[in-house]
């Protein structure tokens, strides 16, 4: 299966003033494209080809490093457009989530501080995520195209903390395209859809 460039689920101006219509046409139409452009390249004749994404990105990791940070940055945006939505963020979290967000993190809060502080704290290119493993969320941060799936848990939540990913809006302010994110961005039936397939 040979890796495709999804449109984005909204216009690209539907994210302003939180994320603009210029870093979406850069991040997804270039960035996210050269990931797939790349990823299928280096896919052709390897042992992997015709392999699912999540089975290339787990079977790659530590052996090919060149089509593991590819397939690795195409799984992470493919879920990273549907992460956001115009009018998203904040505390309403769908109930089975918030339940798990209280017992597991110490509610909204505890969520929306460590979270930050991953993004914040990843140092250099990578992600904040939160996930679930053993049937616990947890948040995690890793660097570069990495994600929960190859450190044994689920992705339900990622924030792209590549400098690609704010600079324009925000330049060196990493912080506050965090706090944009959480707090007006995050789509939050997303989550809970993959929190429901993860959590079984
Ligand atoms: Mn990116």
């Amino acid at each position: 299966m040979s890796f495709e460039l999804p449109d984005l689920p909204y216009a690209y101006d539907a994210l302003a003033p939180y994320m603009s219509a210029e870093t979406l046409e850069y991040h997804h139409d270039k960035h996210h494209q050269a990931y797939v452009t790349n990823g299928n390249n280096l896919l052709k004749g390897s042992e992997w080809e015709g392999k699912s994404l999540e089975e290339i990105v787990k079977g790659s990791f530590g052996k090919n490093a060149g089509l593991f940070n590819n397939a690795g940055q195409h799984y992470n945006h493919l879920h990273f457009w549907n992460w956001m939505k115009p009018g998203g963020g904040g505390n309403k979290l769908p109930g089975k989530l918030a339940k798990a967000v209280d017992a597991d993190l110490g509610g909204y809060d505890g969520f929306r501080k460590a979270f930050i502080e991953a993004g914040t704290g990843q140092f250099g290119s990578g992600w904040a995520w939160l996930a679930v493993s053993g049937g616990k969320l947890s948040v995690m941060k890793t660097p570069n195209g990495e994600n929960p799936l190859v450190h044994g848990a689920t992705p339900i939540l990622g924030v792209d903390v590549w400098e690609h990913s704010y600079y324009i809006d925000y330049r060196n302010a990493r912080p506050k395209y965090l706090e944009a994110f959480v707090d007006s961005l995050i789509n939050w039936d997303y989550v809970e859809q993959l929190f429901e397939k993860a959590a079984g």
